[in-house]
């Protein structure tokens, strides 16, 4: 079997290699007296991403978290108020290099958390002192619920962006966000300055998840704004510098609203937003999980404009209501993947399919939290953890972030919780792979600002390529650490590479000193892009290609004969490639990996079919997911009664395991 392959088929990874862990944590909320007829009713999911150390089966069991809130943060009024707090952000607030974390604050200040490497503990700077330099930060008026940091200026250092809501659930908000940069010894609000206001370019609208993106790759950010329209109120909006009308020297910092020329301002029930090369290779683009609505999948056109390929692709989910959202290499094919969490419906996650060009497939079944292999022998099989006391039973939470404070090489989990019940952060530490070997990787843009949006990979001796988006928004009103992390196991990492959002790219071995470290990766100079003078080690299946880069070697090609007689048809995959008998499957099937049966090309969906000969209405979608009903008359239960039902609703049928897969 192909070596990359026999780390994923079941979950397991006997080799002691580093693995993708996936955590879902789900929150069910009760009525909220300061939300009266909105997100209170909302079932909100907070899927978090976790690259831990592997573990030997034997430990399964064990509980992975701990919690260490009473040590490292103690409820108290100053650092850790029982109050409603959300979204959650790393990034270095007071520039000393160290990681803080920023959290919203709804009816209480926001927070902004740094770790006492003394005190070993984490402490509130964001103090309530008009001295203090990060006092405009609390903003108790605000009622925050989303939070991003980016560099928008390119002075290398990130502002940070708050949403402010004011109890608004869609449509105009009375409190407008807040643009925070580090100036004149003090963080101070850039919507607020004259040229801003005078431009009208603040958002005064009730948005929820916002994030970081370096549209054209230039190292100056935009934010992007999942606002909550109301009808035609309140399109996702895209902030960032007017070059061409700010002044640095002066300290002019002139932004606008470029939404409508970057072709995302759309209306829509705005929720969650990551940015990543998803579709693309190295250019950011941003994926929208909406609610009364299909999801936005922006593919980066290379000048800064988008297109929205989300029907396409597959990952329109018109009839779910999206919440968290995360982008990883799950099955480690070297493309992007999405999961997320919808409310009340299914949780997704989609796979971005090797063989066709920028196609998705679901791979989550409907009881995602309970472990289920979706398609035998073809797709990894999702596995729950016992994730411990980070359960969190009697949790009302709204956010969390996977970050190193303590500096460890391993990530502690800080949880949020607001909405329907004040309650103070937790935080919580990994029990297991305490001597497992790890490298952390903090790329930077030309600026020396993390560079958000960037893409990580790490080849190893044992396991392959591991892929690390580093996060530009992501969560649900989140943003994680600006970090590629990644746990080696026992492995060797061989060679890293570093993928910006221009398409730059630097390459560089790694030596035994490298490992258990934290590496900074600066952009490339210009002959430094060159092909590196010291050998590189890519590892089994792949090859350095012209420019000095690890590439996958295609065997089918290369060696005609790589296969044996009687599995001649040879499929090359990242890493590897797969031999299989000849079959021939019906259409809407393919062959498993070895030829031995058809397997259905999606999980089964629904299709429109017309009794009378009459054309679908114009509005219908093929790959409309779960938009049938009508369960009595043989339809399986993946296929869900529609919000509203209608006529053509009544002429879904289910495609899939109806049908004969061969002859
Ligand atoms: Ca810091
Ligand atoms: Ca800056
Ligand atoms: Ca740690
Ligand atoms: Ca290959």
């Amino acid at each position: 079997m192909p070596a990359s392959r026999a780390s994923i088929s079941r979950g397991h990874i006997s080799a002691g290699v580093s693995e993708v862990r996936f955590l879902l944590l789900s929150f069910q909320f009760s009525e909220s007296p300061l939300l009266p007829d909105c997100i209170s009713e909302v079932r909100m999911l907070l899927w978090l991403l976790l690259f831990l150390p592997s573990i030997s089966s034997a430990q399964r069991s064990e509980p992975m978290f701990s919690a260490i809130t009473k040590t490292v943060l103690p409820p108290d009024y100053d650092n850790n108020p029982t109050q409603l707090n959300y979204g959650v952000a790393v990034t270095d607030v007071d520039g000393d290099g160290d990681l803080e974390i920023f959290v919203a604050g709804f009816n209480g200040p926001n927070l902004v958390l740094k770790y006492d490497k003394q005190k070993k503990r984490l402490v509130n700077i964001a103090v309530d002192n008009r001295s203090s330099p990060f006092y405009a930060l609390r903003d108790r008026q605000g009622n925050a619920i989303g939070v991003t940091a980016c560099d928008i200026d390119g002075d290398g250092r990130e502002e940070i962006y708050v949403l402010n809501t004011n109890n608004a659930f869609s449509g105009r908000a009375t409190y407008s966000d807040k643009l925070f940069k580090f100036r004149n010894g003090r963080f101070e609000d850039l919507l607020n300055d004259d040229i801003n206001e005078h431009r009208d370019v603040a958002n005064r609208m009730a948005g929820r998840s916002v994030a970081c993106v370096d549209r054209k790759g230039s190292g100056r950010y935009a934010i992007y704004i999942a606002n909550y329209a109301s009808g035609n109120v309140g399109p996702h909006a895209l902030i960032e510098m007017d070059e061409a009308a700010s002044d640095l020297s002066q300290g002019v910092i002139a932004l606008s609203n470029v939404a409508e020329e970057a072709g995302v301002n759309k209306f829509t029930g705005g929720r969650g937003v990551v940015v990543g090369p998803i579709v693309s290779q190295s250019l950011s683009d941003v994926f929208c999980d909406n609610e009364y609505g299909p999801n936005f999948l922006f593919k980066n056109n290379g000048d800064g404009t988008f297109t929205d390929v989300a029907q396409q692709a597959g990952v329109e989910d018109p009839m779910q209501h999206g919440r968290g959202v995360a982008l990883a290499d799950f099955n480690r094919d070297g493309k992007t993947d999405i999961v997320y969490g919808n409310w009340n419906g299914p949780h997704r996650l989609y796979m971005q399919l090797n063989n066709r060009k920028q196609k998705f497939k679901d791979i989550a079944s409907q009881k995602f939290s309970m472990p289920v292999s979706r398609r035998e022998h073809g797709d990894p099989q999702i596995e729950e953890l016992n994730i411990g006391e980070a359960a969190e039973p009697e949790g009302r939470g709204t956010g969390a972030v996977a970050t190193d404070f303590d500096g460890d090489g391993r990530l502690e989990l800080l949880i949020s919780h607001g909405e329907s019940a004040a309650q103070p952060l937790s935080v919580y530490k990994v029990n297991q792979g305490l001597t497992n070997a790890w490298l952390r990787v903090i790329p930077r843009t030309k600026f020396g600002a993390f560079a958000r949006g960037a893409k990580v990979v790490l080849y190893t001796k044992k396991s392959g390529p591991h892929t690390r988006i580093i996060d530009g928004g992501s969560g649900y009103l989140c943003e994680m650490e600006p970090v590629a992390h990644f746990g080696l196991g026992k492995d060797v990492a061989t060679n890293v590479e570093v993928y910006w959002p221009d398409g730059r790219s630097s390459a560089r071995p790694l030596e035994p000193s490298d490992i258990n470290t934290v590496m900074e990766i600066h952009y490339p100079r210009d002959e430094e892009e060159i092909t590196p003078t010291v050998e590189i080690e890519c590892g089994h299946g792949f090859a350095l290609n012209e420019n000095g880069r690890c590439t996958d070697k295609d065997e089918c090609t290369q060696f005609p004969t790589v296969c044996p007689s009687d599995r001649p048809i040879c499929t090359n995959t990242y890493g590897s490639y797969k031999c299989r008998a000849k079959r021939r499957c019906n259409q809407g099937f393919e062959p498993n990996d070895d030829g031995s049966a058809c397997v259905a090309l999606t999980p089964p969906h629904c299709r429109y079919v017309s009794p009378l000969g009459s054309r679908p209405p114009l509005d219908y979608k093929k790959t409309q997911q779960g938009a049938c009903s009508l369960g009595a008359t043989g339809f399986r239960t993946n296929c869900v009664t529609p919000a509203q039902p209608s006529s053509h609703h009544l002429a879904l049928i289910l495609v899939g395991p109806e049908l004969r897969p061969s002859q």
